[in-house]
Order: structure tokens, then sequence, then C-alpha cells
């Protein structure tokens, strides 16, 4: 079964103005559908199919950097699509809870995971996880890899995740990386992040 596409949760322009529609329209439909298909095709040079997504990256050490780059770019973007909702979901329940416990205040969450995807070398992405000892830490990973894979220096279990690459944002915002981590707290559905929470935190 090769992998595809997954269809955007909401329209191209349902995320206006925090990012534009053109945006939306050239990273899902260009960049995100070249992961996928380059993906498949390392799949079929490697003798891969039949694994799943996490797996590949489970074992991406082992793996060529085509498959590595797509791999982590297909299940990157596929993850960051869910993550926002037009208008947001602000946090409520046990997420928001962990986030005062760990960081003091949702503001100041906010303030260190931008800072993370603002001190995020190049391209790359920033990443709210939870741990193997179950607690909730900020990393940033390059180009398309991620807590995910076997050899991150910082492994965990992603719940919220955003894409530093200018194509995320370059558009609307230049190259001012600072205000687009700023404005896309309004776009976040923490709805989803706090049931992603609750499975990987048990
Ligand atoms: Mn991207």
């Amino acid at each position: 079964m090769a992998f595809t596409l997954p269809p955007l949760p909401y329209g191209y322009d349902s995320l206006e103005p925090t990012i534009d529609a053109q945006t939306m329209t050239l990273h899902h439909t260009k960049h995100h559908q070249a992961y996928v298909d380059k993906l498949n095709e390392g799949v079929g040079e490697e003798g891969l199919d039949g694994q799943s997504l996490e797996q590949i990256l489970a074992n991406i050490s082992g793996r060529s950097k085509k498959v590595r780059n797509n791999g982590g770019g297909h299940w990157n973007h596929s993850f960051f699509w869910e993550t926002m909702a037009p208008g947001g979901v602000q946090p409520s329940g046990r997420i928001a809870e962990a986030i005062d416990a760990k960081f003091g205040s949702l503001d100041a969450f906010k303030t260190k995971f931008n800072e993370a995807g603002v001190g995020q070398f190049g391209s790359g992405w920033v990443w709210l996880i939870v741990g193997s000892d179950g607690e909730l830490a900020i990393t940033s990973t390059p180009a398309q890899d991620n807590p995910l894979m076997d050899d991150a220096p910082v492994k965990g279990t992603p719940i919220l995740g955003n894409d530093v690459w200018e194509h995320a944002y370059y558009l609307k915002y230049n190259n001012r990386r600072p205000e687009y981590l700023a404005a896309w707290w309004n776009v976040v559905n923490w709805e989803i992040v706090g049931q992603r929470y609750a499975a990987a935190a048990g």
C-alpha cells in the first residue's frame, strides 16, 4: 500500500489571516505531495513495503537520506495539519494543567517554545513531546527529522509541532520567523494536543 497525501481537515483559506491560502496550498499540494512521492520511491528501492511509517521512523538510522527526509516530511506534515484548526482551540483539562505544572503558565510555555523555534538554525521543526518518563519537554530537530526517529538526540512522542522551514511562512512573514511563531498560536487546536497527551502520558 503506497503512502498517500491526506486531505487537509479544513479549507486552504481557513487559517487566514494567520496562514495565507497561497502558503497552505503550496505547502500541502506541492511540498507535502513531493515528500509522499519520494517516500514511495524510497520504500520501493529499499524493500520497505508493508511497514508503517512509524516502523520506518523507529529504524531510520539504517535507511537512506531519501527515506529519512521524505518519511519524516510525510509524518511531520500529516501531524502538522491535524495540529491546527480554524480559529484555534484553547487548552483545557489535563494538558492545560500539565503545561502549567511544567512551564509555570501557558504564556511561559509559548515563550520557551518560540525561542526553540527561533533558535533552530535553518530549516526544521520545534516540538512539544512526552518523554519516556511521561514528562513534557520542548525540543527541535533539523530538516525533516523528528523525535520518533531512533537516532534523535531527544526522543519522545510529539503532541505539538511547528514547521519552521521558510516555505511555511515566507510569503506572508518574509524572513520574520519570530512573528510567524507568535501568530501560529491563533490556529493551534489544543483539543487534539490534549488527546495526544492523554494517549502518550497514560
Ligand atoms: Mn513544511
